[in-house]
């Protein structure tokens, strides 16, 4: 007690208000395995991760795959399990669109993958979990793929007709909606980066700006059609999940601290902007700088793709909420790149990042980036509602995470003074992830569970480690321990 109140005098202990979520997150392919599971003839189909993890194993760290992973397919009982031990107030989940529909379209759905998510979701509500459910978290069916995947435009229209086919068969029972996971990480990842699949699709400068254009398209379509058909029906909410770094400028020159402006607007702007902003669209300096590279660059059009004045009404509103993704700050510095070199997001962008090696605790430990990060979204769109989708803290594994530990405290800390001291609107926060699971091309070789996962035993056992039961105290007295 004596303790308690010196904490309370010093201002250290923080609380949770009444109301705010605590949970933990997935994603199907991270976790499910049963890769081609079914007793049916339509079974589950062929994902963009199925294809890369087989025909490329040396494009992931430990040549792994998903094709087993946590085997949440068959051991959801035992997610359930864990997820009812943490006391958790939601789980965040994602649809394997595969799955529900073996060829990526609307016209053949699997009975197997219904009776899958029909049980889960049926499983979290009679352990008083709310389920929270991602439509699309990068395991986009191949067969959409080899029509261009999301370069396609038609590919927001299938989108569409796959959210159709989800909130028809969840939605009566499913009141927590994100259309997509991390747009920057599917286009970038994919277009510019080549750190995602499929692979060898590389198109600097250009693939990454047309799929932003259809995931904005898609998310919107979307968005329409919940509000339009079923929210009346089921009364729930649907948001965007973006995932940004917080931009730190390396020094407080002028070009570098508007180098780092820049970075936020583009990372997190590029899809916020058109969506959370009074004027919609993307953001100006966004549309500046691509299209005075393509005009030098000799290019008729700017490389960013427009949204017609019709698009952009379409596009703006679209969300009930901001999923936030955030995980690292960076130092940003000013830098322009030769006008004849090569097209590409880094060229457009004219910066270069760096970590501070001194920073501390650690520099992959930065809650006030997080706090910084809440407050430029409430400055640029109004103070939206923002829920936490993921955070969390990669190492190599085992049970004595005391980092993790100190990660999260720190970054539950920073966002308590966000909400409680700057009024940022934030209700919830959910930590990536529940258990240890297949970290996309790092394979296994990084970890981000609060439970160990045994990837060498037939049952997969889930055991707590030290971040689990401090979460679960967390959870329990809705406080931050000092
Ligand atoms: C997010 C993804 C998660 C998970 C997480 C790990 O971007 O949505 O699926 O992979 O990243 O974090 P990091 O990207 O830091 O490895």
């Amino acid at each position: 007690i004596c303790l308690l109140f010196q904490a309370v005098v010093a201002g250290e202990v923080l609380k949770f208000p009444p109301g705010f979520k605590l949970g933990t997150s997935t994603a199907s392919y991270q976790i499910e395995g049963g890769w081609n599971a079914s007793v049916t003839s339509t079974g589950k189909g062929e994902n963009i991760w199925d294809r890369l993890t087989h025909s490329h194993p040396e494009l992931i760290a430990d040549r792994s795959t998903g094709d087993v992973a946590c085997d949440s397919y068959h051991l959801y009982e035992e997610d359930v399990r864990i997820l009812k031990e943490l006391k958790v107030d939601h789980y965040r989940f994602s649809l394997s669109w595969s799955r529900l529909l073996p060829g990526g379209f609307s016209n053949n759905i699997n009975p197997d993958g219904v009776v899958y998510y029909n049980n889960l979701i049926n499983a979290l509500i009679s352990n008083n979990i709310t389920p929270m459910v991602t439509l699309y978290h990068w395991d986009l069916p191949q067969p959409l793929q080899d029509l261009g995947g999301w370069t396609n435009p038609q590919t927001a229209i299938y989108f569409e007709d796959f959210a159709r086919v989800a909130f028809e068969l969840f939605g009566d029972r499913v009141k927590m909606w994100i259309t997509i996971n991390e747009p920057s990480s599917i286009c970038v990842g994919t277009y510019e980066a080549d750190i995602a699949a499929p692979a060898y699709v590389r198109s600097p400068g250009i693939g990454l700006y047309l799929c932003g254009k259809t995931i904005l398209l898609a998310h919107a379509r979307a968005y329409r059609l919940y509000d339009s058909v079923y929210r009346k029906k089921y009364g729930g909410k649907i948001g965007i999940t973006i995932d940004t770094i917080w931009a730190e400028p390396k020094t407080n020159a002028s070009e570098d601290v508007d180098a780092a402006e820049r970075v936020m607007q583009v990372g997190l702007g590029w899809w916020a902007h058109p969506i959370f902003s009074a004027e919609g669209d993307y953001p100006q300096i966004m549309k500046s700088r691509v299209e005075q590279n393509s005009k030098v660059e000799n290019f008729s059009e700017s490389r960013l793709p427009p949204f017609t004045p019709k698009e952009v009404k379409f596009v703006q509103g679209t969300a009930d909420f901001f999923g936030l993704n955030h995980y690292r700050t960076l130092l940003i510095s000013n830098h322009e790149f030769p006008s004849d070199s090569p097209p590409s997001l880094i060229k457009d962008l004219g910066v270069v990042g760096s970590i501070d090696p001194n920073w501390k605790p650690s520099p992959k430990i930065v809650p006030w980036g997080f706090r910084k990060v809440f407050n430029w979204i409430k400055n640029a769109y109004n103070n939206p509602l923002v829920i936490v989708t993921e955070n969390g803290y990669g190492d190599g594994g085992g049970i004595q995470d005391n980092a993790r530990v100190l990660f999260l405290k720190e970054y539950m800390k920073a966002l308590l003074l966000a909400l409680l001291e700057d009024g940022c609107n934030i209700n919830g926060y959910t930590v990536w992830s529940i258990m240890d699971n297949l970290e996309w091309r790092d394979g296994y070789t990084v970890k981000y569970g609060l439970y160990d996962v045994n990837f060498n035993s037939p049952n997969r056992t889930r055991t707590p480690k030290v971040s689990a039961i401090f979460y679960r105290d967390v959870i329990k007295t809705r406080t931050l321990p000092e």
